[in-house]
């Protein structure tokens, strides 16, 4: 009876603006007359939540009715940004939100500014995770996200004199408004200790230390707010309480010393991809969402199931990477320990319901673990690892007369030590899966090759999507106002709708005002660039740009060389009638990654030489954000004229920025290297501005000797530049500085720089020409969002949900 609560209580009986005041005062604690924008903020975040809610519990009702199959996507990344804009957005809030408050003389966008942003990953990996969530919700999947509340995000970064700074950053520190804590929701997780055999055979694992998970959720609603899902993210605390005894006497540091060290497991999100520093603290984070999360979703399998072999007909789990990989033997260990099951059939089990998604050819970015770090922390997952290993061996050399299976197992026994979490992530999966399709068939080819020879079917692709909420309604309403005028809303819930717009291509009036919004939103990233780094631009200029991770594979580098030759050439020549240009660079260097941030320091360098010459003043603009998130993120994208895309050719998995920006009517300046393949392909070969070597011949030099200092002496826009940085040109006179860049692209050039160089200078000056001509630079334009349909998260998501999950 009181499931159904009285009409008076539904918060969509009451308008938002008196729901907003409400919260104001009884929830925030505040008058208006001595509100701040924060408290705003607020305010607004707990009225659009509690409308949120009812949504949220019929969604749950209703899964529980069907018996709808359930999606876990175990992810120790989720990029989120802020929710509110992206709440009030789906639930059709907006246009009551901005009412109230420009009636009260506020600005909605400023009071959503307001919000932190929740930066809970490291770059495409965790945003994607975010979007999945997003199209989960949309499209109607029982999906439910799991990672781990850190409370401290990614680290800000600051530049002092060029140089890169990491400062801890503190989203949680004003509280979080989305969140529902559940206190009783509460796991242990245990470390260490010993294993041994009980009188009855069976193995019983005594750990050394136990800490709790405890639940945060986080509700997601779709479009429309149809369906909302859950984000679940876990917090670390001790099971043992305050050492009272030790505090009586004095010792408070003693006394607290659990509690502290069980909350470091979810303090900070570790951000270095090459240090070993923190190694362990990592394999304890991975290890603790990971049983969490399995714990979790078995005591709701087992709330109205009895028989555990029915586990993968209602749950699917997807493995965002191998972060999560451990689930194979702890799954495995939670049937066999604690549900006293058979190991033979706890695998196949295990087998039937984990999928792993791989993310990375980078050799040092796939995972392994030292085996004495697991013998030491897991040892009773150890022993079942080895287990599942021989069980696979068994089946192979029953499957394959004189295979040898050790270069394939978790644990080769030839060259042991190691623990490879990829193998481990395969062996344990129904389905393996690239994200686009050149990396995928990479996958097959290299990493792979040996087990995709022996399960040929395993391997699928899902080429990674965007969700155009986000992407495009919510970061540039100017566009999605004139989209939705010229061919209706029905774009936002399905974006393959958008190709309506392919004839407007050939519409000048279309164009034009299609050419006016990308100006406004130009002007607005002028704005931003000038509030944020001081330096004044042309809002119609080129706006070239360049955000993502810094990584020697995404060739921030070759922009920075083709920028200083492009200064050069400007300066030598500067009536030349050249194209103005403002070169943008934004993203993040891990830590530990020295060369990526030498990388940064050249490039902030490099901009207070140029944009201090009064030469090149008017022509040519180079600037570094600080900071890069998804709310810069969704500054940038919109008012770019010129994506660029240019790793090198087999070493981008997908990427996903490529698609938000061509969305937004960006050209692409690309390899042809992960996703730019298929973006390729749906905006057509005349619309895109494609260079440089292909994978195949990428890897063929790689593996001969190739000889960068010849190349450089043969490219003199190159030499010339090389010259100058490491004569001192950009940085004093000092010739020691940049070193280690010139070096590197001297005498190894792993991710051939050199070799690409000339074609990249080549077609930046052929686009400066196509840019010239406006009415066809925008014709582009317009087929770039009018093509990019497929690149919806919507899609991806029904891939997966038809083809891995079996759950639509
Ligand atoms: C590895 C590690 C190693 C230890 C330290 C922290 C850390 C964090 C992440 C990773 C894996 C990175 C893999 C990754 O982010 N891949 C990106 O995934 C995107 C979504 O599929 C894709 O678009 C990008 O091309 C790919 O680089």
């Amino acid at each position: 009876k009181l499931e159904k609560l009285p009409e008076s209580l539904d918060p969509k009986n009451v308008p938002l603006g008196e729901a907003v005041l409400r919260h104001l005062v009884y929830s925030v604690g505040k008058d208006a007359s001595h509100a701040v924008r924060r408290d705003w903020c607020a305010a607004l975040s707990l009225a659009v939540r509690d409308r949120m809610v009812d949504g949220w519990m019929d969604t749950t009702r209703r899964i529980y009715k069907e018996k709808a199959k359930r999606v876990y996507y175990l992810s120790m990344e989720f990029m989120i940004g802020r929710l509110l804009e992206d709440a009030i957005s789906n639930m059709g809030l907006t246009a009551e939100a901005k009412g109230f408050f420009s009636e009260h003389g506020l600005d909605l966008q400023e009071i959503l500014e307001a919000e932190p942003d929740p930066a809970l990953g490291n770059g495409g990996l965790g945003r994607l995770a975010a979007c999945f969530l997003d199209s989960m919700a949309t499209v109607g999947v029982a999906g439910m996200g799991y990672g781990i509340r850190y409370e401290h995000g990614i680290f800000r970064q600051s530049f002092q004199d060029g140089w890169q700074l990491e400062e801890p950053e503190d989203w949680l520190i004003f509280g979080n408004n989305w969140e529902f804590h559940r206190p009783e929701v509460s796991y242990p997780i245990s470390f260490g200790g010993s294993v041994q055999q009980d009188a009855q055979g069976k193995m019983v694992w005594t750990p050394s230390e136990r800490i709790l998970a405890g639940a945060f959720d986080t509700p997601i609603a779709g479009w429309q707010g149809k369906h909302v899902n859950t984000l679940r993210l876990w917090s670390a605390r001790s099971a043992e309480t305050l050492n009272l005894h030790q505090f009586n006497q004095g010792e408070f540091m003693a006394a607290s010393r659990q509690q502290v060290l069980a909350e470091s497991i979810t303090k900070v999100l570790y951000p270095g991809d090459h240090t070993a520093e923190g190694r362990e603290l990592r394999l304890k984070q991975e290890v603790f969402f990971t049983s969490a999360s399995l714990q979790d979703l078995l005591h709701r399998f087992l709330l109205d199931n009895k028989d555990l072999t029915a586990l993968p007909k209602h749950v699917a789990i997807q493995l965002n990477d191998t972060h999560p990989a451990i689930a194979v033997p702890e799954l495995v260990r939670l049937l066999v320990d604690e549900h006293d099951m058979e190991f033979v059939q706890s695998f196949e089990i295990a087998r039937g319901c984990l999928n792993y998604t791989n993310h990375t050819l980078l050799p040092e970015a796939l995972e392994k673990w030292p085996l004495e770090l697991i013998e030491r922390c897991l040892p009773r997952h150890l022993q079942i690892i080895r287990e599942i290993d021989n069980l696979f061996a068994a089946e192979i050399r029953a499957k394959f007369e004189g295979k040898d299976p050790a270069p394939m197992q978790a644990i080769d026994p030839h060259h042991g030590g190691w623990v490879r979490m990829g193998n481990l992530a395969f062996i344990g999966a129904k389905r393996v899966n690239g994200v686009s399709a050149l990396h995928t068939e990479l996958m097959k080819q290299t990493v792979f090759k040996d087990l995709h020879e022996v399960y040929p079917d395993r391997i699928l692709n899902q080429t990674n999507g965007i969700t155009p909420r986000r992407w495009l309604k919510e970061c540039n309403p100017g566009l999605a106002e004139l989209i939705t005028e010229t061919i209706g809303e029905d774009w936002v819930g399905d974006l393959s709708h958008i190709s309506e717009l392919v004839p407007y291509a050939e519409d000048k009036a279309f164009r034009d005002k299609f050419k006016a919004v990308k100006l406004e939103n130009k002007k607005r990233l002028a704005a931003y660039i000038q509030s944020e780094v001081g330096i004044k631009v042309d809002p119609t200029a080129l706006f070239d740009i360049q955000i993502k991770r810094i990584h020697e594979y995404k060739r921030q580098l070759m922009n920075a060389l083709e920028t200083m030759a492009l200064y050069n050439a400007m300066k030598a020549d500067p009536k030349a009638g050249w194209q103005p240009r403002v070169k943008i660079f934004a993203g993040k260097a891990a830590p530990s990654y020295t060369l990526a941030k030498l990388i940064i320091k050249l490039i902030n360098d490099a901009a207070k030489v140029i944009n201090n010459d009064p030469d090149v003043d008017g022509l040519l603009k180079l600037v570094f954000l600080p900071n890069y998130n998804v709310s810069a993120a969704e500054i940038l994208i919109p008012g770019a004229d010129l994506s660029e895309q240019i790793s090198t050719a087999g070493f981008e998995a997908s990427g996903t920025g490529n698609m938000k920006f061509a969305l937004n009517g960006a050209l692409t300046v690309g390899t042809l290297d992960g996703a730019n393949v298929e973006i390729k392909e749906h905006v057509g070969d005349d619309n895109i501005f494609i260079f440089g070597l292909e994978a195949d011949e990428v890897a063929a030099r790689q593996h001969g000797g190739c000889q960068p200092w010849v190349t450089v002496a043969e490219t003199p826009r190159l030499q010339e530049v090389v010259t100058q940085i490491s004569s001192g040109f950009y940085s004093n006179g000092d010739t020691e500085r940049f070193k280690g860049i010139v070096d590197n692209v001297l005498a190894h050039d792993y991710f051939q720089v050199t070799p690409d160089f000339q074609a990249y200078w080549d077609i930046q000056r052929k686009i400066d020409g196509e840019f010239k001509d406006q009415d066809t630079w925008q014709r582009m334009a317009v087929l770039n969002t009018a093509n990019m349909g497929w690149f919806s998260a919507d899609r991806t998501i029904r891939g997966y949900a038809n083809d891995i999950w079996k759950a639509l």
